[in-house]
């Protein structure tokens, strides 16, 4: 492999070479499965990959979790076979579908697809990814690290235009989450705002256009006739998107939580386990460690859990009980296509 090359590719696939960097990523054409088969003839039943010329000492699990997104799904498998096979990962494809319309639960999703996955193969790594998210960077390696990894560290949700430029920033703090809603804001949280250049801070003239100010909590959420300046947030605790763990470091947070229905604070937990375990997270660099979000609303049954904030300050005392080891749930079919393996699962409902 070649690090450190920047390319621009209208398509993922022209690359020949082995050079590797930036990708340009786009959710307008229109994309069949069909077209991504003939275009990843290696990819064996099940979406599974060894490569050819190597033998990787990992074998990696995909974990998707999924309910009602098959648009969404052939543009990750689109976008992530090419990639991964340019990164000479062996790996395997487990998309999670929740049956039913109960609230949805991604945590518990993902533990279904650690444990399904190890009945379909010897997988040493998992890699937990929402359907919606695509690297923007091939050099963003999937496979597992020293430390549980944060691959999707910035992320185009809710305004990436205004930041693509300050994400290259070097001085920038990290991470980042680039958000305009104050619901992806954690309690407790610095807000920096950023003001591009030729702009000025509608409030706060004090705000220098092109740098970062940061303010200590308490503060007020931007509002939308600031749209030009958005939340850039340094937010140490950020797990959600594409994570990835060993699978000791996996059992040794005993998986992920259960209980954990709708949207939010899942992630705070796990990020909470890893650090009551004493590991810290790895995370690549700001400028590789960036993600493009194919543009969605709200789906219906993940509506915010209100409950979110008060269980992540509980993580200390719920972990050891609910995880992996108290794990449940009913499997109503495996079924393996061309480009990936697909679980669907009973999981039950909210208390
Ligand atoms: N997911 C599904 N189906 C669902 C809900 C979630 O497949 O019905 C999966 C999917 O992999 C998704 C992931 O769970 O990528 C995370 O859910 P999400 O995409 O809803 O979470 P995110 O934080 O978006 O990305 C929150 C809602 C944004 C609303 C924006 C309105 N403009």
């Amino acid at each position: 492999m070649v690090f450190g090359k920047t390319l621009s590719l209208q398509n993922p696939l022209s690359l020949r070479s082995q050079s590797m960097g930036r990708l340009l990523i786009e959710f307008s054409s229109q994309i069949t499965l069909e077209r991504v088969q003939r275009e990843n003839p290696n990819v064996t039943e099940g979406g599974k990959y060894i490569p050819p010329d190597c033998r990787p000492k990992q074998k990696v699990a995909i974990i998707i979790p999924f309910r009602h997104r098959d648009n969404h799904l052939k543009y990750w498998l689109h976008y992530l076979h090419p990639i991964l096979r340019r990164q000479k990962i062996e790996y395997g494809i487990f998309i999670i579908n929740q049956l039913g319309e109960e609230t949805f639960n991604r945590a518990k999703l993902l533990n279904v697809g650690y444990t399904e996955a190890l009945k379909d193969g010897e997988y040493n790594c998992f890699i937990f990814s929402d359907v919606d998210l695509i690297p923007m960077d091939d050099r963003n390696i999937y496979h597992c690290y020293d430390q549980p990894r944060h691959f999707a560290i910035a992320m185009d949700k809710f305004g990436f235009s205004v930041s693509t430029s300050l994400l290259l920033s070097p001085s920038l703090p990290m991470p980042l989450l680039v958000t305009t809603r104050p619901s992806y804001i954690p309690a407790g949280s610095a807000l920096c705002f950023y003001v591009p250049a030729g702009h000025r801070h509608p409030l706060s003239p004090s705000v220098s256009p092109g740098l970062f100010t940061c303010a200590a909590p308490p503060w007020s959420p931007p509002s939308s006739a600031q749209s030009f300046v958005k939340a850039l947030l340094p937010y140490a605790g950020y797990f959600g998107g594409v994570s990835g763990l060993s699978k000791k470091q996996f059992l040794k947070i005993n998986g992920f939580p259960n209980e954990y229905w709708g949207w939010g604070g899942e992630d705070d937990d796990i990020y909470n386990r890893i650090t009551l375990n004493g590991m810290k997270v790895s995370r690549p660099d700001v400028r590789i460690g960036r993600y493009r979000m194919i543009k969605h609303e709200r789906d219906k049954h993940n509506e915010p859990n209100p409950q979110r904030f008060t269980k992540i300050q509980n993580t200390k005392n719920t972990m050891r009980k609910d995880g992996i080891s108290s794990l449940m749930y009913r499997v109503v079919s495996v079924k393996k296509h061309p480009l990936y393996t697909n679980i669907s699962v009973e999981i039950g409902k909210p208390p």
